[in-house]
């Protein structure tokens, strides 16, 4: 695992799947304008919650590319899910702006509610195209770029569904931020 620490908030990208993130405030989901479940992360999550979360998420939908909602976490071990709906890569313009605007959101809705700890899938990587690489550069320099301003956010996880994409979030959160764990490795 490879952590760095802004302005007091821990940075970390595990490999892992993002229902199982215990001892996390909130998870964030990688929504459809619907919010309904779907495949990939919505998926999951929908299936983990149970039906009471699409119930909660019906009166907030549709949603913007770049917005995010806030609902309970229903039967998942998460108080709270974050639902941000990424561009689709190539139809959703400019992408990078909508992208980081789906960080930026999610983050200030933690913050209003006191929330301390949020674990984020790859947003847009999956269904919805965006480049690995590019998407996690997005996703890191916007969230280091947020971090000295949280107040209440304190741990924010990626957590990647294969090695590859574990591998590519370590390699750009080092570059981004050379004080971290792999500073000086090449
Ligand atoms: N835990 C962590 N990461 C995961 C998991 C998981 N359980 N499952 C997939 N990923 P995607 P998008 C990775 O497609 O691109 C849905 O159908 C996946 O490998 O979930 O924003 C919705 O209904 C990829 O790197 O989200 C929308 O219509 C990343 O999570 C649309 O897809 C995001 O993949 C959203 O597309």
């Amino acid at each position: 695992m490879v952590e760095v620490t802004v302005g007091g908030v821990r940075i970390e990208c595990v490999q892992g799947d993002i229902v199982r993130q215990v001892g996390f405030d909130a998870i964030v989901n990688a929504a459809n304008a619907q919010l309904r479940s779907g495949g990939g992360v919505a998926g999951a999550i929908h299936r983990a919650a149970g039906p009471g979360l699409e119930e909660e998420c019906r009166p907030l939908a549709p949603i913007r590319p770049g917005q995010a909602v806030i609902t309970g976490g229903h039967n998942l071990p998460n108080r709270y899910v974050i639902h941000c709906l990424g561009p689709v890569y190539g139809r959703d313009e400019p992408s990078d702006q909508l992208l980081a605007s789906c960080y930026r959101n999610a983050l200030s809705l933690a913050e209003e509610r006191g929330i301390t700890s949020v674990a984020f899938p790859a947003i847009s990587t999956g269904v919805f195209g965006y480049p690995m690489e590019e998407a996690a550069e997005v996703a890191l320099r916007t969230i280091i770029g947020v971090a000295p301003s949280l107040k209440s956010v304190k741990v924010i996880r990626f957590v990647l569904r294969d090695e590859a994409a574990l591998r590519t979030h370590q390699e750009v959160l080092a570059r981004l931020e050379p004080g971290g764990d792999d500073a000086g490795s090449t």
